[in-house]
């Protein structure tokens, strides 16, 4: 209660932040995209993990308002690169199982997309598998309406969560984000590097883009150049960073 009450006045103070870890293709070494990350710097505490509030905001329901902040402020920041004129990117956005349910979530984003000016073709929303499984056909539907307004889908943590590979080819995605768990101990587990090897193989013969997360190491990026996955994520580029930081990594890209 009284990490959901910090939290609550967090939001109206506008104490929340917003950080932005590059996505970047793997053919050009080009960043392509930013993943919006919360964080919460508590005066007392430091950071505070959105693995420990984003739970809370979930269990209580403030996740409708904190997923609208977030959703909103990651559209206001891609519009202003655009301003800027930083090379094109798209915005990832980390969207919770109830978020996608209990909300209109289409018309929020349709809303946020109008006020901001933001080009629908460049928001992707990060879904879980236990999201989409949750209420499949209610899923679909929610999907086929963001399609519809031009908006990619990610599926997030891909592997970790309920696979069921029949809704693969049922729901209209974009990109499999294969969880850092399956990319961490590469090269030295076999059995991971044939699991990335196979989720990027089937992504594509479904005609989905593959990004694996939590890329740390240049022999980790050149096994999934080999294996011809699209993108990554990882501290080997960078960690999450505030804005201006992500701006400046931009520029002095080659
Ligand atoms: O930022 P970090 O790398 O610590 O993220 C930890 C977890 O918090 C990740 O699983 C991420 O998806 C989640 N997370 C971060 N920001 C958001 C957000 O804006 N909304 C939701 N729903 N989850 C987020
Ligand atoms: O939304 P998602 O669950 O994918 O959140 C990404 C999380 O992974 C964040 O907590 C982010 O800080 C973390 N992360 C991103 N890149 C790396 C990495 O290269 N190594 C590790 N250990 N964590 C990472
Ligand atoms: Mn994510
Ligand atoms: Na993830």
């Amino acid at each position: 209660l009284q990490l959901e009450n910090r939290l609550r006045r967090a939001l109206v103070d506008e104490q929340l932040q917003l950080h932005f870890q590059p996505q970047i293709d793997i053919a050009s070494g080009r960043v392509i995209g930013a993943e919006a990350l919360l964080r919460w710097p508590d005066p007392v505490e430091g950071m505070i993990p959105p693995a420990r509030f984003i739970p809370v905001a979930e269990s209580t329901g403030l996740i409708d308002q904190l997923g609208a902040w977030v959703l909103r402020h990651a559209c206001e920041q891609g519009q202003r690169w655009i301003e800027q004129g930083l090379p094109p990117l798209s915005m990832a956005v980390n969207v919770s199982p109830r978020q996608f349910h209990h909300i209109d979530l289409a018309h929020q984003v349709q809303q946020v997309l109008a006020d901001t000016g933001f080009p629908a073709e460049r928001l992707e929303l990060e879904l879980t598998e236990g999201a989409l499984m949750e209420r499949e056909a209610e899923s679909l539907r929610m999907l086929e309406r963001l399609r519809d307004m031009g908006v990619r889908v990610a599926i997030d943590d891909f592997g970790t969560g309920y696979s069921s590979f029949s809704y693969l080819k049922r729901f209209p995605l974009d990109v499999l984000k294969i969880d850092r768990s399956f990319i961490t101990d590469i090269p030295r587990d076999i059995d991971d590097m044939e699991i990335a090897a196979a989720i990027i193989a089937m992504g594509h013969n479904l005609g989905v883009r593959v990004l694996a997360e939590g890329v740390e190491t240049a022999e980790q990026l050149a096994f999934l150049g080999l294996k011809r996955c699209d993108s990554y994520q990882g501290f080997l580029l960078s960690p999450a960073l505030p804005a201006d930081e992500f701006a400046a990594l931009l520029r002095d890209q080659p």
